[in-house]
């Protein structure tokens, strides 16, 4: 162990989403979402996967909760599936799915684990986009309604609520380049999208604070540090530009009523008097998913990033110090609430072995990124918790079940759970770092 302990009170979890670990796509009166109508279309995800039985959660989920328990960690992100709970995202409100959540949530209490609630991880309710999806302003005050019953029902009992996870992947994944649901492709919809998200979360935040929920309140965002490829202008601005389009599209909005300007970034959404009044609501905490960092080369073809550590099954470079770099920066451009890492963590080749998964690049890059974690703790950011993404294989979105990222690896065939050396690993760490 070369890290040497963290904060006292630092939380550390492990964390899913709904679509990708429930399955029950069509039981208990839960309504289709935009990824059950996405998946189901050919051609969109590898091998035609889909979510509708997954890693089966839906019905394991007590099994789930004890292995959670198992790995020595004190706290769970898990995300509502909104179709669940309101099946078409307006309207009536489906009892058996709100009681999943009841039930979900007393059993993690019962094992001393404290509930992370996200309440958009990218299912919004087919219905709605039957109606416009998020390119309507009208979703915004639906979301809102949503996130006030969820609030009032799960607010006393979980220790936080996140709005979105990582809108940037579904303004531009789902509205600019059509990877994700719903697999719109234009930019100038992404654009309109991510602003109607930023607005959701805002009335959402006022609508749960209006309610009087106790839990922390806050969102969760993707970033990453940004490196220009060479030290020519052309790759400067293009790091810029990617770093106001990845960061501070989204930051800039909640703490400086503003969208970033950058070189040749040319497309913004249509905004109302008021709107960043909303939206720059004050957070509880700050959730963070870190992955790799954004290399920015403008040549062509560009220059290869040098992937000294490697990359992982996604062919995403390895670079823990951006976690650093990434968390200095954030914490100097802006007066944040404290943060929590709510996603990092690693797709890897896995291989089932004798009832054993000897994931060691897992364990090293698990390892790296707490070692500059505690580097950016260390000069003086105020991070709250880790939480590895994530706790079981699962569906990976448009790379269906092939790429694995969990801590345990499931059997698709039989739904049987081991953890991996990485599980072992964690548990140990955490023990050897309260
Ligand atoms: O699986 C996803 C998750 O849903 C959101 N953040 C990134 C993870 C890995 O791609």
């Amino acid at each position: 162990m070369t890290v040497s302990k963290f904060p006292s009170g630092f939380s550390w979890g492990v964390a899913t989403a709904a679509y990708q670990i429930e399955g029950a796509a069509r039981e208990d009166g839960r309504g289709p979402s935009i990824w059950d109508t996405f998946s189901h279309f050919p051609g969109n995800v590898h091998k035609g996967h889909t979510g509708d039985v997954a890693c089966d959660h839906y019905h394991r989920y007590r099994e789930d909760i004890d292995l959670i328990g198992s790995l020595g960690v004190d706290a769970y992100r898990f995300s509502i599936a909104w179709p669940r709970v309101q099946p078409l995202g307006r309207g009536a409100w489906n009892d058996k799915g709100l009681d999943f959540y009841d039930r979900l949530v007393d059993r993690l209490l019962e094992k001393g684990l404290r509930p992370h609630a996200t309440l958009y991880h990218w299912d919004l309710p087919q219905g709605l986009q039957d109606i416009g999806g998020w390119a309507t302003r009208e979703t915004a005050q639906r979301f809102a309604d949503y996130a006030e019953v969820m609030g009032k029902r799960l607010g006393d009992r979980v220790t936080a609520i996140a709005t979105h996870n990582e809108p940037w992947c579904t303004a531009v994944l789902g509205h600019g380049i059509g990877q994700f649901a719903p697999g719109a492709r234009d930019f100038q919809l992404a654009a309109q999208v991510s602003h109607h998200l930023l607005l959701s979360h805002g009335l959402a935040m006022q609508a749960m604070r209006a309610a009087g929920v106790k839990a922390q309140l806050g969102i969760v965002l993707n970033q990453s540090s940004t490196t220009p490829a060479t030290d020519s202008q052309a790759d400067r601005d293009m790091a810029e530009r990617e770093y106001a389009t990845f960061v501070r599209w989204f930051m800039d909005p909640i703490f400086l009523k503003r969208y970033p300007k950058a070189p040749g970034l040319d497309i913004y959404p249509v905004v109302r008097e008021n709107d960043f009044e909303v939206i720059a609501q004050p957070l509880d905490f700050l959730g963070i998913n870190y992955y790799t960092r954004i290399w920015a080369s403008s040549a062509k073809p560009p220059v290869p990033a040098p992937k000294l550590m490697g990359e992982n099954d996604m062919g995403w470079e390895i670079y823990p110090q951006g976690l650093t770099e990434l968390l200095l920066k954030v914490n100097a451009d802006y007066k944040l609430p404290p943060v929590y890492i709510t996603e990092n963590g690693m797709a890897n080749a896995d291989v089932l072995e004798g009832n054993q998964v000897n994931d060691q690049p897992r364990i090293e890059y698990v390892r790296t990124h707490l070692e500059a974690l505690r580097a950016a703790i260390a000069a003086g950011v105020d991070v709250r918790g880790y939480f590895y993404w994530s706790l079981l294989d699962n569906y990976e979105w448009n790379s269906g079940y092939d790429k694995r990222f969990g801590l345990v690896h499931v059997d698709y065939e039989t739904q049987k759970r081991t953890p991996k050396a990485s599980a072992h690993w964690y548990r140990d760490f955490i023990a050897a770092n309260r």
